[in-house]
């Protein structure tokens, strides 16, 4: 057997398929993915209305999926409130409807993002950072 199809046979009976061996999660990739994928650049509010993870690194020109789990509607924005003029482009996301998913634009300023629900801006559960470096 070759060595690519062996690769192609662990990945898929392997649960290991995230890593490079298997292509596709190559960080110059323009593609816009439309949902959530494991290994993704996502911040996710889970049921509990949680925004996690609480800080997510990433190189600059990322984009990050918002995700919603929970019941409320949010704001996603940047901070500071109610400027929201850090980082711009946490402000595309803005209305998250539950169960709707939207993304930033290009985080191309290498700094940290504080984000915060703008309707919601001293709820700790809805805070956390992008840091783009
Ligand atoms: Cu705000």
């Amino acid at each position: 057997m070759s060595p690519l199809r062996r690769l192609a046979a662990s990945c898929l009976l392997g649960s290991t398929c995230l890593g490079s061996a298997c292509g596709g999660g190559g960080s110059s990739s323009p593609t816009t993915p439309t949902t959530p994928v494991a290994g993704a650049l996502t911040m996710t509010v889970d049921a509990s209305g949680v925004l996690l993870p609480k800080e997510l690194v990433v190189p600059p020109g990322s984009r990050v999926l918002f995700v919603n789990q929970s019941s409320r509607a949010r704001q996603v924005s940047s901070d500071p409130h109610p400027d929201h003029t850090d980082c711009p482009a946490i402000n595309q996301v803005g209305f998250l409807a539950p169960n709707a998913v939207r993304e930033t634009g290009n985080l191309n300023i290498t700094r940290t993002c504080g984000i915060h629900d703008h309707d919601d801006p001293t709820n700790a559960n809805m805070r956390a950072r992008i840091v783009v470096r």
